[in-house]
């Protein structure tokens, strides 16, 4: 990151309310925050809390489940979104529902400031956003739960593969970036304050309304597999006994859950995070 850059994003700070800790290399902003946090909570906080841990690039970026994220220098919005909302420990989880909403509608308004017509970000329930059919960016929420107070505080790490030109592992073989779906370079700058501004702002509407019934018509407008067939698989096995082989996906609910349709015609809402949801036809 340029001098200046630097400058313009500790000015954006007073602008979006939000502390901004910047890296220019690091292992991961998740594991920054997470150090952030331990050292709040032995000072006793009991502040709000906002802040964003942003690097040019992560040696150890992490994605779920112990994998991996590519996170090379200067391409990507590699961040950590540090809050610690006013809500009860069960709604927690749909922090990474608001920031995969901040993120699609950030790309929808720069896409339509530039008359770029060709990138439609869609969302993949509940961590994923997809433009055509492939995976531009990744969610990592994180947990971490004051053991005196109860306060929880969520690490939210975004990773938007931005004007990356290619990704040449088999690894990454449903990875794509703005750049290539769109064949424009775009602002990582201008993204990352649309970003953050976005999901500050669905998570204030958030701890007003305590739920996520204000967002749930735009989510689902957004949702990739929206009535169309998925397959539902869990590397828990006592999990994936009980799924059948195809549902269709009906849209999200008022609390997060992921309403899928059976055989039979019920409805089941899917909660847990050991589920991941396929399309028949490749990743979406
Ligand atoms: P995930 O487990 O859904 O996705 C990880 C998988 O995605 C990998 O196993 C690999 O197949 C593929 N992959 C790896 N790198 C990329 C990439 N750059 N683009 C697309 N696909 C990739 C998703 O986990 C959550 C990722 C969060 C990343 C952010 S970056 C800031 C913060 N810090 C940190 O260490 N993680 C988060």
């Amino acid at each position: 990151m340029t001098e200046a850059s630097r400058r313009k994003m500790e000015s954006m700070e007073q602008f979006l309310g939000v502390k901004v800790h910047l890296y220019e290399k690091t292992d991961s902003t998740n594991l920054r925050a997470k150090e952030y946090v331990q050292a709040l909570i032995e000072k006793k906080n009991t502040d709000r809390i906002n802040e964003i841990f942003l690097a040019d690039q992560q040696t150890e970026g992490r994605g779920r489940l112990g994998r991996s994220w590519q996170s090379p220098p200067e391409t990507g919005i590699w961040m950590s979104y540090l809050t610690n909302p006013n809500v009860p420990a069960d709604k927690i989880s749909c922090v990474t529902l608001l920031a995969a909403m901040g993120i699609a509608r950030t790309v929808k308004f720069y896409s339509l400031k530039r008359s770029i017509f060709n990138v439609d970000a869609k969302i993949k329930w509940p961590n994923d956003i997809i433009i055509n059919g492939k995976k531009i960016c990744g969610i990592l929420s994180e947990l971490v739960t004051d053991p005196d107070t109860g306060m929880n505080y969520v690490i939210c790490g975004i990773g938007i593969n931005v004007n990356t030109r290619s990704f040449d592992t088999e690894e990454c073989r449903y990875a794509s970036s703005l750049y290539r779906e769109s064949g424009i370079t775009w602002d990582r700058e201008e993204l990352t304050f649309g970003v953050i501004y976005n999901i500050k702002e669905f998570m204030r509407s958030f701890e007003i309304e305590k739920g996520l019934e204000f967002i749930v018509p735009d989510y689902n407008n957004m949702l990739v597999n929206k009535d169309q067939e998925v397959i539902l698989s869990s590397m828990n096995p006592e999990i994936q006994a009980g799924l059948e082989p195809r549902y269709i996906a009906r849209g999200i609910d008022k609390t997060g859950a992921l309403l899928v349709e059976n055989s039979a015609g019920e409805i089941i809402p899917i909660t847990s995070g050991e589920v991941s949801v396929r399309g028949l036809y490749g990743y979406t």
